[in-house]
């Protein structure tokens, strides 16, 4: 009877923690490396070094929580800001992801909350194509979904990609399409701004939402059951 340990309950692991993980796994395999940003950033890097200037239209595609008081500070809308940080930081070649949270002052819905989770990724060198960026990207989902995934790539607009895109997936247990990320080629504006050589380095760079895939996964129909705190959502994930 001495012997006899008390029983202990295992934790479970937050579904956003374990989607983060499988993506780092994959990356670090594909030779990436890993970094973190500021939550708190500033209009330069959230905007302008992004090829968004002041007063562009553009600039409503990200509903921005400003800081008050802190004239130029925000909650950033996404990772990019993270490309031009690092980028002006390291030497090309660059091959980097960037998992973080991220804010928008919009209406939430079953698919949209004000604070969810990002992961950029980024990929230049000499003579990175559009080519590579589709291949990296239906590996990556390949690997989270299996191959049976219906992949759509569909032409999109964003400041600081030329071209641009968007992808949706499909399960096959799936009726409708759901967009998971953003992706493009890097534009020359954002390598000059950071200090690259846009005459000799190209490359592409995404950021996928992260809640859209864990919903998916682990076949969540709503976004704000993750930040519920509702505990049968993350003991169903017990180590
Ligand atoms: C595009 C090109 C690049 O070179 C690099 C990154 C990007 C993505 C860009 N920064 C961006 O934020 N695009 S986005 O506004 O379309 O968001 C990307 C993904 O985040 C979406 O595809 C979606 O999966 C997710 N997302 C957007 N708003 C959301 C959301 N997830 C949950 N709640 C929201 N409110």
């Amino acid at each position: 009877m001495a012997h006899m340990k008390p029983a202990v309950r295992k934790g479970g692991v937050h579904p956003i923690t374990l989607v983060t993980s499988d993506f780092v796994t994959l990356f670090r395999s594909l030779g990436y490396a890993v970094e973190t940003g500021p939550e708190r950033e500033t209009e330069e890097y959230n905007f302008d070094a992004l090829n968004i200037p002041e007063h562009h239209p553009s600039r409503e595609m990200w509903d921005t929580f400003w800081l008050r008081g802190h004239e130029g500070e925000l909650l950033r809308t996404h990772t990019s800001p993270m490309q031009v940080r690092y980028m002006q930081r390291h030497d090309p070649p660059y091959r980097v992801i960037v998992p973080g949270k991220v804010f928008r002052n919009e209406a939430t819905d079953r698919t949209h909350e004000v604070q969810f989770h990002q992961l950029e990724g980024f990929c230049v060198t000499e003579n990175t194509t559009l080519a590579d960026m589709q291949q990296t990207l239906s590996f990556m989902l390949q690997q989270l979904f299996g191959n049976a995934i219906d992949i759509r790539y569909r032409p999109s607009f964003f400041p600081f990609t030329e071209p641009s895109l968007e992808v949706d997936i499909k399960r096959p247990e799936d009726t409708d399409w759901l967009e998971i990320l953003g992706c493009g080629m890097v534009h020359r504006h954002v390598l000059s701004r950071a200090g690259v050589d846009a005459r000799r380095y190209q490359g592409f760079a995404f950021g996928v939402g992260v809640d859209r895939i864990a919903m998916l996964r682990y076949g969540l129909d709503d976004i704000r059951l993750l930040y519920s705190g509702d505990l049968r959502v993350v003991n169903q994930f017990c180590l």
